[in-house]
């Protein structure tokens, strides 16, 4: 049987409460913040950490992972096409060939291993924290975002008033998926237009989302879904590769971004 160190309650609330706000101090401002942890957020803050760039997820659920976890239609299973298989080999995750160039994986392994390898290229993750707004600096530029827990979302305005704090970065990820939500607060501010995602064409869409990642607004760059959403790019139903391969290339535009503003 084992015997445990002594460590009593008070230990265990310091430990906790001393973590957080080491990371919450340093973390104040990051090289990047990506908002969203799905696939394509998972993936671009992957990318950045291996390289060394100081990394944070916003993520609005207590879990990471978004779609990736349970794919299409409930099965449990995710598909991608070639060539991002070569991805899943990367993280090592299991796969089969269903029909030529299209793989089938299970949603829990590929999206646990895809977690596991942001976290330990060193992304820091802020869950159960909501994007409330953004932050503008010089001429316009997106400088990082405005957050609050969730839950404080989810009480009636008359029992709270909870005030958000601020998160600076050098750049900002809009990785949330089919909402845009910061590209979608910059339309609320007039900055931006956005036409919403299209209808659904597979053979279509995924090269197109990849094409048009990038910078939509000074400072702020989008990835995954999202693209399809401020572009009005159609929609690829429960296949990710373009979710992965859209993560990288935001991770290479933020990179090549960060190294030439020095
Ligand atoms: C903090 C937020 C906020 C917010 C959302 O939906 P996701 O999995 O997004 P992607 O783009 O990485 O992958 C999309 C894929 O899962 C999918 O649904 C596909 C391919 N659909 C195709 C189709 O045709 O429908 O993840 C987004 C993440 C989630 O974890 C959200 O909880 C989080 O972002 N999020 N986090 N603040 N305001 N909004």
């Amino acid at each position: 049987m084992p015997t445990f160190e002594p460590s009593g309650e008070k230990e265990v609330t310091r430990a906790i409460v001393e973590g957080f706000m080491r990371d919450f101090h340093r973390y104040a401002e990051s090289d990047v913040i990506v908002v969203g942890g799905g696939p394509s957020g998972l993936m671009a803050a992957r990318e950045l950490s291996r390289r060394g760039v100081a990394t944070l997820i916003i993520e609005r659920n207590n879990y990471l992972g978004g779609g990736f976890w349970i794919g299409g239609y409930l099965m449990n299973k995710v598909t991608v096409r070639a060539p991002s298989q070569k991805i899943l080999e990367e993280l090592g995750v299991p796969f089969t060939e269903s029909s030529r160039g299209l793989y089938v994986a299970d949603g829990p392994h590929a999206c646990s291993k895809l977690i596991a390898a942001a976290c330990d290229a060193g992304a820091k993750i802020l869950n159960m924290t909501l994007i409330d707004d953004v932050i503008l600096k010089e001429k316009g530029r997106v400088g990082g975002v405005v957050v609050n827990w969730t839950p404080v979302s989810a009480l009636p305005r008359e029992i709270t008033c909870v005030d958000p704090v601020g998160l600076e970065s050098k750049l900002v990820i809009d990785a949330t998926g089919h909402d845009a939500a910061v590209v979608r607060m910059l339309e609320k501010r007039g900055l931006l237009k956005v036409p919403g995602y299209g209808a659904m064409w597979v053979e279509r869409s995924e090269d197109l989302v990849v094409e048009h990642t990038g910078e939509a607004y000074p400072g702020l760059i989008v990835t995954g879904m999202a693209v399809s959403t401020a572009y009005g790019l159609p929609r690829m139903g429960p296949t990710f590769g373009a979710m992965l391969m859209s993560g990288k290339r935001a991770a290479d535009v933020a990179y090549e971004k960060l190294r030439e503003s020095g």
